[in-house]
C-alpha cells in the first residue's frame, strides 16, 4: 500500500480521508507505506462527513450476495470457501484494445488506495466500508472505448458448483449490472480488491467487486468476471426481475421512495437511531453534475 506516489486530483471527500488518515499515521508514528495499517487504525479514521468506519465484523457477516444465499448472516459461512483463483476479467465489447486480466496483473498494474466510502443499501440500511482499490478509468483508459460506445455492462461469476443461491436459481445468473460510460469512469467509481487493507473476503465480492459509492448497493457488482462496452443501455438483473422497483440509474434519492419502503432515512449498521438519507448518498457536490438537465425522478 503505498499513500505517497499518488498526487492525482482528489475529490475534496477523499482528499480529507486522506489527510485524517496521514494525521492518524503521523500521530501513532509510522510512516505511511512502511508500516502495516491494522484494522484498529483504520477503524480510528472517519469518513469525510465525520463518521468512523463499520466495524470489520459487521461489514464481513451482513451481507447481500444472492448467488450464495438470500440471507444476509448466510452469505459468509456459504461463501467461506469459495474458490477464487485463477481468476481472469474479460474486458471487451465496444474498446479498441479488448483484453483478459489475470487478477495478479491488475492488482500490479494499477496502484492500489484506500476509499472510505458510505455504501447504502437500497433496503435502506447502510455502512461506512474502508476499501482498498483502483479507479475503474484505469482500465477504461487501458483498453480504449471506441466513440460508440456508451455503457459498460458488468457480470459476476455464476458458479453453481461453489454458489448454492445459483443452483438454485432464487434469481436470474449471472448477476449482471450496468453503468453509462461517464459514470463508470468518474473517479469515484472504484473496482476494489481489499477492505480494512485485506485482501476483500468472498462475502464481500472477491476478489474483486465494484463500488459506486453515490447509487444503491445493489449497482456494485461483486465477483466480477467480465466488463463489456456496449452502445445500448444494458438490461440488468434487478431491473430485469421487479422493473418498477429497481431502475438502471438507482441513485441513492431521498426524494424517491421505493414502492415499499421510504428512503429518505437509513439505519446505519451500529447505530440505534436512523439517519437522514443524504442525496447521491453524500457524493452530490462530485457526481451531481453528471445529471444535469435529467429527470432523476423518471430515471429512478
Ligand atoms: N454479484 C452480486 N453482487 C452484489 C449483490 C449480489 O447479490 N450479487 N448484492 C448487492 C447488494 S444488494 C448490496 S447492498 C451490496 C452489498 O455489499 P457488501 O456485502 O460488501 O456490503 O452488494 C451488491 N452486489
Ligand atoms: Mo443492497
Amino acid at each position: 500500500m503505498d499513500e505517497s506516489n499518488r498526487d492525482f486530483i482528489t475529490p475534496e471527500s477523499i482528499y480529507y480521508a486522506r489527510r485524517a488518515f496521514l494525521k492518524k499515521a503521523v500521530a501513532l508514528g509510522c510512516v505511511a507505506g512502511s508500516v502495516a495499517i491494522t484494522p484498529e487504525i483504520f477503524a480510528s479514521l472517519a469518513d469525510e462527513l465525520g463518521d468512523a468506519p463499520t466495524d470489520y465484523d459487521s461489514i464481513t457477516s451482513y451481507n447481500n450476495f444472492y448467488e450464495f444465499s438470500t440471507s444476509k448472516s448466510e452469505v459468509a459461512r456459504l461463501a467461506r470457501s469459495f474458490s477464487t483463483t485463477p481468476w481472469r476479467v474479460e474486458v471487451g465489447g465496444m474498446c479498441q484494445s479488448p483484453k483478459t486480466y489475470e487478477l495478479a496483473d491488475l492488482l500490479k498494474r494499477f496502484p492500489i488506495e484506500r476509499r472510505i466510502y458510505r455504501l447504502r443499501c437500497v433496503e435502506a440500511w447502510s455502512m461506512i466500508i474502508p476499501w482498498n482499490g483502483f479507479e475503474l478509468n484505469k482500465i477504461i483508459d487501458d483498453v480504449k472505448p471506441l466513440n460508440e460506445a456508451k455503457f459498460l455492462l458488468f457480470v459476476s461469476a455464476a458458479d453453481k458448483s461453489q454458489m448454492p443461491g445459483v443452483a438454485s436459481a432464487n434469481l436470474a445468473y449471472p448477476y449482471r449490472e450496468g453503468l453509462r460510460l461517464d459514470e463508470a469512469a468518474h473517479r469515484l467509481t472504484i473496482l476494489a480488491t481489499g477492505l480494512y487493507d485485506k485482501p476483500i473476503p468472498p462475502q464481500n465480492g472477491a476478489p474483486i467487486r465494484l463500488v459506486v459509492p453515490w447509487k444503491y448497493g445493489f449497482k456494485s457488482s461483486k465477483s466480477i468476471v467480465k466488463i463489456e462496452f456496449t452502445d445500448k443501455m444494458p438490461s440488468t438483473t434487478w431491473s430485469e426481475a421487479i422493473p418498477h422497483e429497481y431502475g438502471f440509474y438507482a441513485n441513492v434519492n431521498p426524494e424517491v421512495d421505493h414502492p415499499r419502503w421510504t428512503q429518505s432515512s437509513e439505519r446505519r449498521i451500529g447505530e440505534f437511531l436512523r439517519r437522514k438519507t443524504l442525496p447521491f448518498n453524500g457524493y452530490a457536490k462530485e457526481v451531481a453534475g453528471l445529471y444535469e438537465g435529467f429527470d432523476l425522478k423518471k430515471n429512478f
